[in-house]
């Protein structure tokens, strides 16, 4: 009931800001979202700033990005906090997936984070993990709706395929023999946690 009156007071019928900076992100979510909403707005487009992440959980970093994006630009606005949960390492690098990549520069180095993920947990016997994204709507007004996904699947080592961004390589869904970075887009589209979230966010505004 209540998801059928919010939806009513807040129809996406023109146009969504797409609040990430990430390009891997924002092409994966365009495809998914193409013809389902008239004009989709890419946070570059938007000339959206980086937005500092001090929140201590996806839903609090989703949320301070999502809400940025609406002041800056009085438009609904979508951002995606993301990744990799490493079970053997209570859930690192999680919230702080991007930044285990990142120098001393802000340059991001994901096989420098890849190599690091694997020494520290090569010498356990558990290399399960998942991949969350928590997504954020949010509207002018302050409403903010969240949604999750989530795909688990095992740590492999040396990385394997050029194919997604970030940890993909090393990455094996559960069922799969290929990492992520060795399935084409579309493979990763049918699987992804990005795109459980996205799809779920279809069903429920689009
Ligand atoms: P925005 O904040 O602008 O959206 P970001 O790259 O900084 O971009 P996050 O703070 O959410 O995004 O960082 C999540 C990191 O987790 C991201 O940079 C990737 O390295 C990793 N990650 C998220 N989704 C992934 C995916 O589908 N495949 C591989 N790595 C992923």
């Amino acid at each position: 009931m209540i998801d059928i009156a919010i939806k009513k007071d807040y129809a996406l019928d023109d146009t969504l800001i797409v609040a990430t900076l990430n390009e891997g992100k924002v092409k994966e979510i365009n495809q998914l979202l193409k013809g389902r909403v008239p004009n989709i707005i890419s946070g570059s487009e938007a000339n959206l700033d980086d937005v500092e992440e001090t929140g201590v959980t996806f839903h609090e970093n989703a949320a301070l990005k999502a809400v940025a994006a609406v002041k800056a630009t009085g438009e609904i606005s979508l951002a995606d906090d993301s990744g990799l949960a490493v079970e053997a390492l209570n859930g690192d690098p999680g919230i702080y997936s991007a930044r285990w990549a990142e120098d001393e520069n802000g340059n991001r180095d994901f096989y420098k984070a890849m190599d690091l993920i694997w020494d520290k947990i090569k010498d356990k016997d558990d290399h399960k993990a998942y991949f969350i994204t928590v997504l954020a709507l949010a509207f002018p007004d302050g409403h903010i709706d969240y949604i999750e996904g989530r795909v688990y699947g095992t740590i492999v080592y040396p990385p394997r395929g050029d194919n997604g961004f970030g940890y993909d390589p090393i990455f094996q869904p559960d069922g799969e023999t290929r990492t992520i970075a060795e399935m084409t887009t579309d493979e990763k589209q049918n699987i992804s946690h990005r795109s459980k979230a996205i799809k779920e966010f279809i069903n429920k505004w689009c």
